[in-house]
């Protein structure tokens, strides 16, 4: 979400609370120092100087190299005592340069692997630095306990990530994957239509998206809409268990979903509403068209009523004086000012929980690692910072918003809550050195500074977008750690192999019976799914 506030307004407001308007380049005097109180003593903490200056090479993850001399940089080297050394890799071939790099023996100190099995890959080459588990107990506590309890409903989070007993990466809590995606329905086309609530179950769903193709919906005299796009094939097939090469754990088993009894009457519906015109022709070709990945385009373009997907902030309405919308909300907006459409629900259907899907917070995405060159010294320092961004608000808000005036500038909601505005574009905002990710890339742990950093978007995500609130329990796909590489190309054989097989069915070019998706089955089986499963299970008995 792109937030502006006039510099003026801003200043208006915190004049009361800083003098520091107008010196917008002047860095911030209320800059928490470094520890001064330091000497010598028991402990990681005590054996090392946090005056002696100390160079770490640190990976970012922008679209263009980081300015060095960048104002916050050059405070949180002050801070901290550090020089900075930025190591800036081509982000679209990233993964590549990285291993050129680590192959050559030029091992960088900090860096996010591409997932977990990126990292997985990495240990057995010795580029990573161990974690001394009472080297961070000690130094970072806030953190290591933030992080547990975190990840609780996934178990110990640092046992998940280690290897033989051994820990080589810090997690990374991304807070907006906690969120739920969400269904949207044309309220309007719904009352039209006469229906005069959101639909709530596959049957009072089905009725809806029967009446949005035959009864006019639009109200513009021509037979011109239909129910759904992509998006919506694979929501309402989460009635159903989701789409078919979800995993997901039944009774302590891996199975995928295109196994379950509950997909195939998921498929026979969608093969029905095709065969009777209500699912969008195009709708393989992504209902972005193109564009950006939350627009879609025939939702905008008033051809369908019902789409998913989509994240708290591509939805929200402006939550702040002088802010604009998220993406999907203006898109609308845009194209449709006449129109309205309303938040959906998960759909109760065949599948014994209602379940939504969320990208997940599952340990192992994109962790953060130490180089093996990384000192103790360094270790401590890192782990000092990231517990200080734990427990120092100060401290957050420079990590994570820059600067006060350069950055960001703040003003107070009717709420009485600070609101951070940034005043950079939102390209700039996502350039290290013009921190919005934070500078330590764990600053996720610190739930609760990253909801008051903020307030009004968070409010809205926890309004509509809980378990709580859409009444269905979140699904997210689960993770098996370190798949061999034999069956990690099973995997992508079979997604390839059932997304072909499947728009075959839906657009009758294949006929959907029980002979032909038995034999579906079958060669999905000669392409190794249970092969997969038996990997993933493995993987899952010894980790659940
Ligand atoms: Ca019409």
């Amino acid at each position: 979400m792109k937030k502006t506030l006039t510099l003026l307004l801003a200043c208006a407001l915190v004049m009361s609370l800083s003098a520091a308007c107008g010196s917008s380049t002047a860095a911030p005097t209320t800059r928490p120092a470094a520890s001064s109180d330091w000497t010598p003593g028991a402990g990681y903490a005590g054996k090392y100087d946090p005056s002696n200056v100390l160079t770490i090479s640190w990976v970012t993850q922008g679209d263009r190299p980081v300015d060095p001399d960048s104002a916050i940089t050059k405070a949180i080297e002050e801070m901290f005592n550090l020089k900075i050394d930025y190591v800036y890799l081509q982000r679209a071939e990233q993964a590549q340069l990285l291993n050129i790099k680590l192959a050559a023996g030029d091992i960088p100190d900090v860096w996010r692997p591409a997932g977990n099995a990126g990292y997985r890959e990495l240990i057995p080459q010795g580029v990573l630095a161990e974690i001394n588990m009472d080297l961070l107990q000690e130094v970072a506590p806030t953190f290591y306990a933030g992080a547990l309890d975190l990840y609780a409903e996934f178990g110990n989070v640092f046992e998940f990530l280690k290897d033989d007993g051994k820990l080589y990466a810090l997690p990374v809590y991304e807070i907006n994957s906690s969120y739920m995606l969400m269904t949207v329905w044309r309220d309007d086309w719904l009352k039209n239509v006469g229906i005069d609530k959101i639909p709530e179950t596959v049957e009072e769903a089905e009725a809806a998206f029967y009446k949005f193709v035959n009864d006019d919906p639009d109200q513009n005299g021509q037979n011109d809409t239909f129910a759904f796009s992509g998006h919506g094939i694979n929501h309402f097939l989460y009635a159903y268990g989701g789409p078919g090469m979800n995993n997901v754990i039944r009774d302590g088993k891996v199975t995928r979903v295109v196994l379950e009894p509950e997909h195939k009457q998921g498929m026979a519906k969608i093969v029905q509403f095709y065969a009777d015109g209500l699912i969008d022709p195009e709708f393989h070709t992504g209902e972005n068209r193109g564009q950006n990945w939350p627009l879609s385009i025939p939702f905008f373009n008033g051809v369908i009523g019902y789409t998913a997907g989509h994240m708290f902030y591509h939805l929200n309405p402006p939550l702040a004086e002088g802010a604009n919308g998220g993406a999907f909300y203006e898109g609308f907006l845009d194209l449709q000012p006449d129109g309205s459409w309303d938040f959906g629900k998960p759909l109760k259907g065949p599948w014994p929980e209602v379940i939504s899907p969320r990208w997940g917070i599952v340990p192992g995405g994109n962790n953060m690692v130490y180089g093996v060159n990384m000192t103790e010294e360094k270790q401590v320092r890192l782990l000092q910072i990231i517990e200080r961004q734990m427990t120092d608000w100060d401290v957050f808000l420079l990590l994570d918003s820059g600067i006060e005036g350069i950055h960001y500038s703040t003003s107070v909601n009717d709420k009485n809550q600070t609101i951070y505005s940034s005043l950079l574009n939102r390209e700039d905002q996502y350039q290290p050195g013009n921190r919005t990710e934070g500078f330590t890339y764990v600053h996720g742990i610190a739930r609760d500074f990253v909801i008051r950093q903020d307030i009004s978007n968070y409010d809205f995500a926890e309004k509509y977008f809980t378990p709580k609130a859409m009444g269905a329990i979140p699904y997210t796909n689960p993770i098996f750690g370190t798949l061999e590489e034999e069956i990690r190309d099973i995997s992508a054989a079979l997604g390839t192999r059932y997304d072909e097989v499947r728009n075959l069915f839906i657009t009758g070019q294949r006929a959907f019976n029980d002979t032909e998706w038995d034999a579906f089955i079958t060669e999905l089986k000669t392409l190794g799914i249970e092969k997969y499963l038996e990997a993933a299970q493995e993987w899952y008995d010894a980790n659940k």
